[in-house]
């Protein structure tokens, strides 16, 4: 088979955002697009030849189509193997298992994780590097780069390859290899967890459902939880993946997984619910009557890792993103481990992890993950989650609550303003940052709150030195209480405003409250001193997690 070169025109605007390149599917499937981004991606990394890849997504309208793309593209260009998931299906933290347990040299991963799916829906693609991990920021700026400049792509003129069969079959002169996308993943989770006392744990009654909402963590959580721990069938809801999520939104959040959140909150409600998105990666975490937010779960997961076979061994110490809620830093303390705050993207982890600095990270945003791979992993959370119940063999509410009795507790929330103007946005970000330094001092809201500190986070890493600027607006109160404003580096649409707001209360406080109602007055702080809700035309958010 013989390598042909086409001609391209290179397309604005690829550029990378917080998780690889995300747009809406049709401008993805535009003749050339898709190539000139692979293109630009091979590029960057130096060329192809006789390396390995490994090839998925979480089969969203358009993935099985790019899938063969990227497979012609890179036998063409010398690939020596591509490892692919059967029907070209990866969960994420599959694949980034995949990366390292074959010690490929990198991942190409479609997903444009909880954004919805179709033709009219969102669509993505995201590089990965040989840890595992998505790529870095050197990188993703030297792909973007290429983007500019790319001018051709070089491609087999072959038929579809079938990926429904097993096994390996030719691509020229590259051999494809299809592979069941849950077995390795299964068997790391074997290894980490003690799947004994989780059996043992529902075969006493507890009972649990875990919604896939039509996304890529099906196959997993059918395999995973009903296989091998003995769940009853139908644990699983939504559990066959479907190009276009059954027409939902795949992101693991209370108001997107609803009926989930209305099950465990009503008197016959499971003792335990957990959801994952689009690809995998993310999870939510609720128990009977009570929903758990991403920064609690960290942190209880921080202080509890340890009853886990997986993580018997002295925690390096635990990573957040700079939004997420301080509450995993009182634990860090208490377990004197140190904690670290990287911007927003789990590719800002991979050095820490990489490093030994760090063996548990987590975001507000509804990841967490371990040093087990390079990518947040909702499963891993949802049997970490298990494992630590079967150990305690007390419930959600009562972990939670003892938890903040110990550490107090870190109010939080985040209030999503999405698809606003994006001009707006970017002018309110852009007045706010002009005025930081006239901030501190300032009393802002109704009870006034008076302003300690205001900065744009930049981070330096603390492994390669690199450092990232603008990375979210912080404001520091006098009462300790916090606010964060950035804009998403994941839409698709205008722009999508975040305001991430906590108050901590310690242990002798108010634990008890209800999170809204505590955070209020910093909402209504925020809102004076920036006038979002005039700016973007908003009275209220459409999300708050
Ligand atoms: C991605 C990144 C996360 C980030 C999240 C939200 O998650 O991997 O690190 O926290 O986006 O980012 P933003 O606030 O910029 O929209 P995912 O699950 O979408 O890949």
């Amino acid at each position: 088979m013989t390598p042909i070169t086409r001609a391209l025109t290179p397309f604005d605007g690829q550029k990378p955002g917080t998780s690889g390149l995300r747009k809406k599917t049709r401008v993805f499937m535009q003749k050339g697009y898709l190539e000139a981004f692979v293109q630009s991606i091979f590029n960057a990394i130096e060329g192809v030849a006789g390396k390995t890849f490994v090839v998925g997504g979480d089969g969203r309208f358009f993935n099985a189509e790019a899938i063969q793309t990227i497979l012609r593209m890179a036998a063409a260009q010398g690939a020596a193997r591509c490892i692919v998931g059967q029907n070209g299906l990866l969960s994420t933290p599959a694949a980034s298992n995949l990366i390292r347990q074959r010690k490929a040299n990198g991942g190409l991963i479609l997903s444009a994780s909880h954004n919805p799916g179709g033709i009219d829906a969102d669509f993505g693609l995201k590089y990965n590097i040989s840890n595992g991990g998505p790529a870095p920021e050197g990188v993703t700026a030297a792909m973007f780069e290429q983007t500019k400049t790319v001018s051709e792509y070089t491609t087999l003129d072959s038929a579809d390859l079938d990926l429904s069969a097993l096994g390996e079959v030719a691509l020229g002169d590259m051999t494809v290899e299809i592979v069941d996308p849950v077995t390795d993943y299964a068997a790391l989770m074997k290894e980490l967890f003690d799947f004994k006392a989780i059996s043992d744990l529902i075969a006493g009654g507890f009972t649990l459902r875990f919604d896939a909402m039509h996304a890529v963590t099906g196959p997993y959580a059918t395999a995973i939880l009903e296989g091998m721990l003995g769940a009853p069938k139908g644990t699983v809801m939504n559990g066959t993946p479907s190009v276009d999520f059954g027409k939902g939104h795949p992101d693991p959040n209370p108001i997107w997984a609803k009926p989930l959140v209305d099950l465990v909150m009503s008197d016959d409600g499971p003792d335990f619910a957990a959801a994952s998105d689009g690809d995998g990666d993310r999870n939510m975490i609720l128990g009977k009557g009570v929903y758990v937010t991403p920064s609690d779960s960290l942190a209880v997961l921080a202080a509890n890792a340890h009853l886990a076979p997986g993580y018997k061994r002295d925690l390096a110490g635990v990573a957040r993103s700079m939004p997420t809620s301080r509450a995993a830093d009182r634990v860090a303390e208490k377990l004197g481990i140190a904690s670290f705050e990287t911007p927003t993207g789990w590719k800002f982890f991979g050095n820490l992890l990489d490093a030994g600095k760090a063996t548990l990270c987590g975001e507000e945003s509804a990841g967490t993950g371990s040093d087990h791979v390079r990518e947040k992993d909702g499963l891993w959370a949802v049997l970490l989650w298990l494992n630590i119940l079967a150990e305690r063999k007390v419930s959600v509410k009562d972990i939670l609550n003892d938890h903040w009795q110990t550490y107090g507790r870190d109010y939080y929330s985040r209030h999503d303003y999405e698809a606003v103007d994006a001009a707006a946005a970017e002018a309110m970000m852009a007045d706010m940052n002009a005025r930081l330094g006239d901030l501190p001092g300032t009393e802002v809201g109704d009870p006034p709150k008076t302003i300690a500190a205001a900065d744009q986070f930049s981070y330096t890493d603390p492994v390669d030195g690199s450092v990232s600027n603008n990375q979210g607006l912080r404001l520091l109160f006098a009462d300790d209480s916090r606010a964060v404003i950035r804009l998403s580096g994941t839409g698709t649409e205008g722009a999508t405003v975040r305001v991430y707001l906590e108050r901590y209360e310690p242990a002798n406080g108010d634990l008890e409250g209800e999170t809204q109602a505590a955070l209020s007055d910093l909402a209504k702080a925020v809102n004076a001193l920036t006038g979002l809700s005039e700016r973007t035309g908003r009275d209220a958010p459409d999300v708050m997690t």
